[in-house]
């Protein structure tokens, strides 16, 4: 019985890391429309608000790498998961 839970949870956390991998790269390429490995702001805010460019660009350099992306990434998800949160409790 241990045994089958420990492999469920070591299938669980493989699906997610992989989907967390997978969804970054097919995120980032999809907004990456040269395909220069790098978001331009033009690139950038066909998607998001300008604002969010400026937070993302950390380094000012006028382009958004994969490394800057991901926390950027990570936050915005948890901003949705936020937002769904407070329309059921307003429903
Ligand atoms: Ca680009
Ligand atoms: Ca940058």
């Amino acid at each position: 019985m241990r045994r089958y839970v420990s492999l469920v949870a070591a299938m669980g956390f493989c699906l997610c890391f992989a989907g967390a991998a997978f969804g970054a790269d097919e995120e980032f390429a999809r907004m990456d429309q040269n395909k220069d490995g790098k978001l331009s702001q033009e690139e950038f805010v066909r998607w998001y608000p300008v604002k969010v460019w400026k937070k993302a660009d950390g380094d000012g350099d006028g382009y958004v790498q994969e490394t800057e992306w991901i926390p950027v990434r990570e936050g915005l998800a948890q901003y949705r998961r936020q937002e769904a949160r407070d329309a059921e409790v307003k429903q």
